[in-house]
């Protein structure tokens, strides 16, 4: 009650021509005051959240406004306000306090809002209406004795509005090698229930830029065709009206081997209070298609020197939804500047003369081959910059399946006679490459074994928070995913967005009162492929 007395003060300071002074007990004041009942009412605010409809989760402010401005209105003090909250079932339920020992002159007028526990609408289902009353108390200085009063303000009343769809994805096929084409179908129905008072559902209105029924979008697919469902509304423009269901269609071709989930996103809004709609719960059926994908990374630490020697590490790993099957071959591409001087990884058969390393084990879903090691030295008078290719090819995977197969490295090298760049900490980020399909993969070097922890860096939650344990120093891969929310601006906007993250890294091992190391990095999120 303290931050109502404090709010009121503080729209009381905001009001100097109004008088204000403390009450005196047991006296007349104003001299030849008579008095006169306060008008009590809900603030501003609250009646403005309260005149159009609200949905179950609203918060509604709770504020009142008192006015002593009677043409013989005496001083008042102690006055209280109290407001009754409906219960779920729509009755008149729990009484809350909004003001208590309030002074107010005769001529003054206040209005204030608590700072906490708004009204958080929650009534039950089949309940559309509920009643919010307000009431006051007050000593009033009218005369030797003092006496105290009391009354009833003006009520408000809830109105409610429940929109509701029910979405149902269906696909012609949900499994295959690839390339696989599906067609899907998307039957969203307004399941609005209609108010008790005989007020019908909301309409759901469309709101894309697709024309008159782009209502409904996958970042998944497109474009969504409406097909079939609307009948004419009553208020022209075409609406999904309670009882519909439209249909749309769409239809994909997959190239790489995984798992496809349908990202459905609803671009309308109520009718009745022109609001974005409710968005359909995720957990569609998802599509797989069957294979092995390899890809591969490639890296390199720091800048070569001229007449020096380097090491390049080259990482396979099966982004499909099978194990690999069969040989496996990396070939390096050594570019001019450049020569390999050794080739080696844990488990792989290497050849020095063609930069090539091959193994025949499989390689399971999710998982990675040890690294391959090459070492290099630069030529005495090298290009300042060189790109390193490296191929991976084979382990059963299909034709489409090979777009993602080679990984560049480009490389600055440096003559001796160029100042050395300072030694930066070995913990360092080292590249970021948005994927496509709100996925961004993150090159971070860590000095050693530890937990690494990717998020937003800003208060905004944007991004998955994204968690790894290293076993050794080197670097290490990490793909991000943009969160629900990140996701729907992306639909919405078409466009990439850039999100600052924060990598940390706690080494193994380090007492819990020693801080992880952090960098901040700008990443771009981007629901279409890369180009
Ligand atoms: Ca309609
Ligand atoms: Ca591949």
């Amino acid at each position: 009650m303290r931050e109502m007395k404090r709010c009121l003060a503080v729209a009381v300071a905001l009001i100097p021509a109004l008088a204000f002074a403390p009450a005196s007990n047991a006296n007349q004041s104003p001299v030849g005051c008579t008095g006169s009942n306060p008008v009590v009412r809900f603030a501003t605010e609250t009646m403005n959240q309260l005149d159009s409809f609200v949905r179950p989760g609203d918060s509604i402010v709770l504020g009142a406004r008192i006015s002593n401005m009677g043409s013989s209105a005496c001083d008042l003090s102690e006055i209280s306000v109290t407001v009754r909250l409906p219960a779920s079932d729509g009755t008149p339920g729990e009484v809350r306090t909004l003001a208590s020992d309030v002074d107010l002159a005769g001529g003054a007028a206040v209005e204030g809002f608590t700072e906490g526990a708004p009204y958080v609408v929650d009534l039950d289902e089949g309940i559309f209406n509920a009643p919010l009353s307000i009431s006051w108390q007050a000593t009033v200085h009218g005369g030797d004795q003092d006496t105290v009063i009391s009354g009833e303000g003006t009520g408000l009343e809830i109105k409610l509005t429940r929109p509701r769809t029910s979405l149902q994805i269906e696909a012609d096929r949900y499994s295959g090698g690839p390339p696989l084409t599906v067609g899907f179908t998307y039957s969203l129905t307004n399941q609005s229930p209609a108010s008790n008072t005989g007020v019908g559902g909301p309409s759901l209105a469309p709101g894309g830029t697709g024309g008159l029924r782009d209502l409904l979008s996958d970042a998944a697919c497109a474009p969504l065709v409406y097909q079939s469902g609307d009948q004419p509304s009553l208020v022209g423009e075409p609406a999904l009206d309670p009882g519909e269901t439209w249909k749309f269609t769409c239809s994909r071709t997959f190239l790489l081997p995984g798992t496809y989930e349908s990202q459905p996103l609803i671009t309308g809004s109520s009718s009745v209070d022109s609001r974005p709609w409710p968005q359909p719960a995720s957990g569609f059926i998802p599509v797989t298609v069957f294979g092995s994908d390899l890809t591969i990374t490639k890296s390199h630490e720091g800048d070569l020197l001229a007449g020096g020697s380097g090491t390049y590490e080259v990482l396979v790993s099966n982004s499909g939804s099978l194990a690999s099957t069969g040989t496996v071959t990396v070939t390096d591409q050594i570019p001019e500047g450049l020569t390999v001087t050794a080739i080696s990884g844990e488990g792989w058969n290497c050849d020095l003369a063609t930069a090539s390393c091959s193994r025949a084990d499989s390689l399971p879903v999710g998982g990675s081959f040890p690294p391959v090691i090459v070492d290099v030295t630069v030529a005495d008078d090298p290009p300042s910059l060189v790109t390193n290719v490296a191929t991976v090819s084979g382990g059963g995977e299909s034709v489409a399946a090979g777009t993602n197969n080679d990984a560049s490295d480009p490389t600055k090298i440096r003559k001796p006679t160029q100042p050395e760049p300072p030694k930066g900490n070995v913990f360092k980020v080292v590249g970021s490459t948005s994927l496509g399909n709100g996925m961004v993969s993150l090159k971070v070097r860590v000095p050693g074994a530890g937990i690494l922890i990717v998020d937003d860096a800003k208060k905004i939650d944007l991004v998955r928070a994204t968690r790894k344990k290293t076993r050794k120093s080197g670097n290490v891969k990490v793909v991000l995913k943009a969160n629900r929310q990140l996701r729907r601006t992306l639909a919405r906007s078409g466009a990439s967005r850039k999100v600052k993250i924060r990598v940390s890294f706690t080494a193994a091992g380090n007492p819990p009162n020693v801080s992880p190391i952090s960098a901040f990095r700008q990443v771009t999120f981007d629901l279409r492929p890369p180009a």
